[in-house]
């Protein structure tokens, strides 16, 4: 025999899960005991920042990583972070505790008493357990749930003596000991149809998205470019959580903009359009047009079905993103088609004091060594930072897919803790900061050397284009006059600055970025919306 609670860290062993994200609470402390020498816990201190540290660290490590939640409350605060995670198909295995058994049904206070349903729909599986031996085996079907594709958070409530509990050996052993794949390649013939139209296309485009980031695919992207000599677009921002293809190669032609309208025009004149590793496609504002130009086929390589069936235009393969790549890199002949025109460089931001949040990336760009890698939560400045900076390394760049705000601070303490060996540069918005802004004391509670850059603008700035857009006026709310992030930040103990001038921005960054301790650097900008 062995209990429950050793079954499950050896559980969590086997499956490289030793990293645990948590906020406790009496009902957690059960499965906390004896909390072996092997793992570490990172702790939180509001449980939107303990899941979204954990899913930064999910995608930055490519590794199913483990949560732990207090009850009811705890999941019911995390649950804009956990929508969050499902967006960027983070997988994630949350647990949280729940009342003892015998005090479940008289509902005795912390019982989450529909916990099963709480986190719908935003888990692909929740489930509490009838018995108390039955944990490691849903704890292992939770891991492998999380892990498959599409990889999204799951979710199990486990009551808080069942820890204790004792299981079979040999039961919990086959539990523990199940690996399962689930990368599948793509229909043979799919690929050869699809190579044998690429071949045959007189203008054929790629669109990269997260998932080839995600699926290790950089090199099969960047090899089918070059053999069809494709021109590359990423898929749009606000959806477009990672870079799939390095933005500093001849082929690689910008970001696609998110509306439909405008999106279809950027795609006139390509008879063929490949999308790897992204919805078709993720649009936001609305500004209708049609969804491709007359002439345009579209192909969607997704290893996510449900992408594949929604989308509203061409066809789709359901394939592990990077292995189709690479069959359709085998498949297809060398083109002789002329190379698409280089993107050329970045343009000048102009002079302006305040600095524009395009002089700030500008400079970013400048200091960012080739490893750099960005965290982005500054809603108004998501395209300047896009357009001024050229990320070309796999796992260079995480932003929200969701769009719920609180994802970046948080997500940068988990990015820089999965890749300790390359800097991380956490690029708010000062609004932005404050949906997690007790991910700065993690940050050094833990010396997890994160330079946090926060633009401080003084209002809702995207807001006030989305109002424009709207064509809605007079709405309140949209300010934030005297928000002293600097300040807040030297309360949680963090190391913080707020500098004037290019040259003093200059000389921070240069210290911060390589400095192995945590740091931020505040800088008033410009208001309004910075594309370029
Ligand atoms: C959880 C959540 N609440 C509210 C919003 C709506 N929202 C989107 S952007 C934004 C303003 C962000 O302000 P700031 O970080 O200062 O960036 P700026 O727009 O000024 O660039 C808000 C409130 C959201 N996306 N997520």
């Amino acid at each position: 025999m062995t209990t429950v609670r050793e079954a499950a860290y050896e559980l969590f062993r086997t499956h490289g899960m030793t990293t645990m994200f948590g906020n406790p609470g009496s009902t957690e402390l059960p499965m906390l005991h004896s909390f072996p020498d092997d793992f570490s816990y990172v702790l939180g201190l509001q449980e939107a920042v303990v899941v979204g540290m954990a899913d930064g660290y999910a995608q930055a490590s490519g590794r199913t990583t483990l949560v732990n939640l207090h009850t009811a409350p705890g999941v019911g605060n995390a649950m804009g972070a956990i929508f969050n995670a499902q967006a960027n198909k983070s997988p994630l295995v949350i647990t949280a505790g729940q009342q003892v058994r015998a005090m479940m049904t008289l509902q005795a206070n912390l019982t989450n008493r529909d916990a099963a349903r709480l986190p719908h729909p935003f888990v692909k599986w929740s489930y509490e357990v009838p018995r108390a031996q039955d944990v490691p085996l849903a704890l292992a079907r939770a891991t492998h749930m999380a892990a498959l594709a599409p990889r999204g958070p799951v979710f199990v409530s486990v009551p808080m003596d069942d820890w204790g509990a004792e299981v079979d050996e040999g039961d919990a052993k086959q539990a523990i000991e199940r690996n399962v794949t689930g990368r599948a390649g793509a229909d043979p013939e799919a690929v050869r149809s699809l190579a044998a139209r690429l071949a045959g296309a007189s203008n054929p485009a790629l669109v990269v998205g997260p998932d080839v980031d995600a699926s290790g695919g950089w090199d099969a992207a960047v090899a089918l470019a070059e053999r069809q000599r494709l021109p590359v677009w990423a898929t749009p921002a606000p959806g477009g959580g990672r870079i799939g293809f390095p933005e500093g190669h001849p082929n690689f032609r910008g970001t696609l903009p998110p509306a439909i309208g405008p999106l279809g025009q950027m795609l006139e004149g390509h008879d063929l359009v490949v999308v790897a590793g992204s919805s078709v496609f993720p649009y936001y504002p609305y500004i209708p047009g049609p969804l491709l130009p007359d002439g345009t086929a579209l192909i969607a390589i997704t290893s996510d079905p449900d992408e594949a069936a929604r989308a509203p235009m061409g066809d789709a393969i359901v394939a592990d993103v990077k292995l189709t790549l690479e069959a359709l890199v085998a498949a297809v002949p060398e083109s002789d088609r002329k190379p698409p025109e280089p993107l050329g460089p970045p343009e000048a931001p102009p002079e302006s004091d305040p600095l524009s949040p395009s002089t700030v990336h500008a400079a970013l760009a400048a200091a960012l060594p080739d490893d750099g890698i960005i965290v982005l939560e500054s809603p108004s400045s998501t395209m300047a930072l896009r357009n001024q900076l050229r990320l070309s390394r796999p796992g260079s760049y995480y932003f929200g897919a969701g769009g719920g705000l609180g994802f970046g601070l948080a997500a940068a303490v988990g990015v820089q803790l999965a890749q300790p060996s390359r800097p991380v540069v956490c690029v708010m918005g000062e609004g932005s900061v404050q949906y997690a802004v007790t991910a700065f004391w993690s940050a050094v509670a833990y010396s997890v050397p994160v330079t946090f850059l926060v633009l401080r603008n003084e209002e809702y700035a995207i807001l006030k284009w989305f109002a424009d857009v709207e064509q809605v006026a007079g709405a309140p709310g949209l300010d934030l006059p005297a928000l002293d992030t600097s300040e807040i930040a030297s309360g949680y103990g963090l190391t913080s600055s707020r500098v004037g001038g290019l040259d003093e921005l200059r000389s921070k960054l240069a210290t911060a970025i390589p400095s192995s301790e945590p740091e931020l650097i505040e800088i008033g900008v410009t208001p309004g919306m910075a594309l370029f």
